[in-house]
């Protein structure tokens, strides 16, 4: 009796040691288990499920080979790739979860969710959130071709990306009061998210009762992987396959 949970791969044609990885996850440690859930930025760009290339032919094709198999597999939005919507998910088999959800994982409730809801005091990146999760907005958005999607998405990533250095690493992270305010709302002792790239278990408490929030890690240099049994929870980390581990230079 297993449950995975994954996040932040950040998929791109440009990382193909990454895509390794997440193709043999797919094709070999997520066979036979009892749920696949991927808490968001699977991929590191997404502006429409119509981008037929070979890659996202390549990704969509082991998720529909896992679902085929038996396996139910549950995606949350993350900030990459918060346009994946209906197609995506009959393609592959795929059920997309809202935003914030509650599971049942083996007797315990445990709120899934990305993580970025959490970040409430990066005030930029909130205001950004609600212009491009607008529905009107997104409406106008897939009514250009998939070209100019794509370049308003190349010319949007590389202003973000210096935009962010320039952000302490405290915005960056979870706001702690958000975490309790969401813990106490849903009523779960038990938080998984990723987003933040710090993997870890954090010990709380939530009302006087001991609470637990796990987050997941990113797979920028190694595959992340959350594995629960009946039992508990153990954070993990894959090497990239080795024929296309990027080999380090020595300094
Ligand atoms: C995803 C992030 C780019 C962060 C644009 C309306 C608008 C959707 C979009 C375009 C960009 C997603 C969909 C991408 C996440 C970035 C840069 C920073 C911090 C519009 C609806 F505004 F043009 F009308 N986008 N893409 N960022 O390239 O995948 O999360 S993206
Ligand atoms: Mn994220």
């Amino acid at each position: 009796m297993t449950t995975l949970f994954i996040s932040d791969l950040h998929l791109s044609a440009e990382r193909p040691d990454i895509t390794a990885c997440f193709l043999r996850f797919m094709a070999q440690e997520a066979r036979g288990i009892d749920a696949l859930y991927v808490l968001g930025d699977l991929f590191e760009m997404w502006i429409g499920d119509d981008d037929e290339s070979p890659f996202h032919q390549q990704v969509k094709q082991a998720f529909r080979a896992l679902t085929d198999s038996g396996v139910p597999c549950y995606f949350i939005h993350g900030n990459r790739d918060f346009l994946i919507g209906r197609r995506f998910s009959e393609e592959t088999g795929v059920t997309l979860l809202p935003e914030h959800s509650v599971i049942d994982l083996y007797g315990t409730p445990t709120l899934i969710l990305h993580g970025d809801t959490l970040c409430t005091l990066d005030e930029g990146y909130q205001r950004y959130r609600k212009k491009v999760h607008n529905r009107f907005i997104q409406w106008l958005f897939f009514r250009l071709p998939l070209r100019y999607r794509q370049q308003i998405g190349h010319k949007m990533r590389s202003g973000s990306s210096q935009s962010n250095q320039m952000k302490s690493q405290a915005i960056m992270d979870v706001t702690p009061t958000e975490v309790l305010k969401a813990m106490n709302q849903y009523q779960v002792r038990q938080m998984i998210h990723g987003h933040t790239h710090r993997p870890d278990v954090h010990d709380i408490l939530v009302q006087g009762q001991p609470a637990q929030r796990i987050v997941l890690g990113d797979w920028y240099d190694h595959g992340s992987v959350l594995v629960c049994t009946p039992e508990g929870c153990e954070l993990e980390t894959r090497d990239f396959p080795a024929e296309l581990a990027t080999l380090s230079t020595p300094a």
